[in-house]
């Protein structure tokens, strides 16, 4: 017996500059990400001023899912998706983010891409801006640090918006925007990087240029919101929080009272003021924290206010511990290091495979703002075996998914209102954070590789039969 609603939305999620390539085809301007050279688990990507013909930039070809995504969405029609996650490249449709005119050829191929989603009844769920600002404006304002950058954001919505009014109906305004509140965020969410060449692990980290570069997205995501509730009654606006849920490492009230501070700072800050319309009463303690002072506008704090999400997104991969004492072994993770839980396996990366802290999750998160939920990422990064008979068994993968959708639907029957389910890179793509290929997370396997060569041809892994059972049945069978 299935547990999730008969409209669950099962799929996938893709971002524009990880998966299309194309990088400058029909008119499209770099974007941040089209900056960044290759790295490894090991070595970090750089990030350039130009584009260096010795390096190379994985987003320039990516899996081609440009000139691809009939065949790809196809695939995913086979597996049965009811959505599919993906984001416009704003550079495809503003070069610079400047422009008066949109470039139609950019806009002709998101046409084509929902128009292809629409003859397969897959419901596109599109993020606006997933780590990709258009480079332009990292040049000229050092990225969102300037204020400009709002209405540039709105003409662009505003484009997007009526261009696909009968085609898009879920939108969500900013990629894991809380990730500005780090100092990761300062490169490929926030893009307060101009003039820096060197590792991404280097980028500029300025907490007062951040905190209030992400007051500006928080302002440019109310203000699109509300445009849309005004425009267009049935467009439902959602957010999109990178959520790493963090335990106290000890029951010593010292580390439970770090872990509340860290939850705050990296979980609850951002969505916090998209879901409820308002800065928190702990804000000014983090501004406190971290030497900084937010310039608003008048009006500022109304738009808040009147721009409130109607549904909460997240992405969940892993948990962390937090500890006071520094001593404590770390573990990697997603965006974000913590102490190692000793509780819990690592994946590949050093991701902390965590599927009860998924349930967990969900029930802090709803406890917490009664909206609907939706995970639109998960999965398990891992290097993957092409066998010399063509196919890839990956029952570690199958054993991921399975366990966090176990607890999904336990978080359901705990009273969580969750309406779907997109794990991340349903098809193998470029990495965010490393630029590799061989950090895979498809049911799809791309032939491409990290040294740039591969024929892209596309394969089923074991993981494709199987998502297509679970969906098939609801969720109801794991097996
Ligand atoms: C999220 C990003 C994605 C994505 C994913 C996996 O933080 O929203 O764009 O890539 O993490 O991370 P990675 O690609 O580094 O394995």
């Amino acid at each position: 017996m299935s547990v999730f609603r008969e409209d669950f939305l099962w799929g996938g999620a893709i971002a524009a500059n990880q998966a299309e390539g194309a990088w400058d085809l029909d008119g499209k301007g770099p974007s941040v990400p089209d900056m960044c050279t290759n790295g490894s688990n090991k070595t970090p990507k750089d990030v350039t001023t130009s584009i260096r013909p010795d390096r190379l930039y994985p987003s320039h070809e990516a899996i081609d899912f440009y000139h691809h995504y009939e065949e790809d969405i196809a695939l995913f029609a086979e597996m049965g998706f009811k959505t599919f996650r993906t984001s416009i490249n704003w550079s495809r449709i503003f070069p610079t983010g400047m422009e008066d005119t949109p470039n139609e050829a950019g806009l002709a191929f998101y046409d084509r891409l929902f128009d292809c989603c629409k003859k397969h009844n897959i419901e596109p769920l599109v993020t606006i801006s997933h780590y990709e600002l258009p480079y332009a404006l990292v040049e000229k304002y050092n990225g969102w640090a300037g204020r400009e950058l709002v209405d540039y954001f709105m003409n662009y919505c505003k484009v997007i918006f009526e261009r696909y009014a009968d085609k898009v109906k879920y939108w969500l305004t900013f990629n894991e925007i809380n990730t500005g509140a780090l100092p990761f965020g300062s490169l490929l969410s926030l893009g307060t990087i101009r003039g820096y060449e060197g590792p991404t692990t280097g980028v500029p980290n300025e907490p007062q240029v951040r905190f209030q570069a992400l007051h500006h997205q928080f302002v440019a995501s109310a203000k699109a919101v509300k445009y849309a509730h005004e425009h267009y009654p049935q467009f439902q606006m959602g957010n999109m929080i990178c959520f790493v849920t963090s335990y106290p490492y000890t029951c010593n009230p010292e580390d439970v009272i770090r872990n509340q501070e860290h939850m705050r700072e990296m979980n609850w800050y951002c969505s916090d003021v998209q879901v409820r319309g308002a800065y928190p009463s702990y804000a000014k303690s983090i501004w406190k924290r971290n030497g900084v002072t937010i310039h608003m506008e008048p009006g500022d704090e109304e738009l808040l206010q009147e721009g409130k999400v109607d549904f909460y997104t997240f992405s969940y991969y892993m948990s962390n511990c937090t500890s006071v004492d520094k001593e404590k072994e770390q573990a990697g993770g997603n965006i974000i290091m913590g102490a190692k839980n000793p509780y819990l396996e690592t994946s590949d990366w050093g991701w902390q495979i965590d599927p009860a802290g998924l349930r967990y999750t969900l029930n802090e998160i709803y406890d917490r703002y009664q909206i609907p939920l939706m995970v639109v990422e998960n999965g398990l990064g891992a290097y993957d075996e092409l066998e010399a008979d063509g196919t890839i068994r990956d029952d570690y993968r199958i054993d991921y998914l399975r366990s966090h959708i176990a607890e999904m639907a336990k978080a359901v029957e705990d009273g969580v209102d969750l309406m779907g389910y997109t794990p991340w890179g349903c098809i193998d793509l470029v990495s965010a954070s490393t630029g590799e290929m061989a950090k895979r997370y498809g049911f799809v396997y791309v032939e491409k590789y990290d040294d740039g060569t591969g024929s892209l041809a596309r394969r089923k892994k074991k993981s494709f039969d199987w998502y297509k059972k679970v969906i098939a049945s609801n969720g109801a069978d794991l097996a």
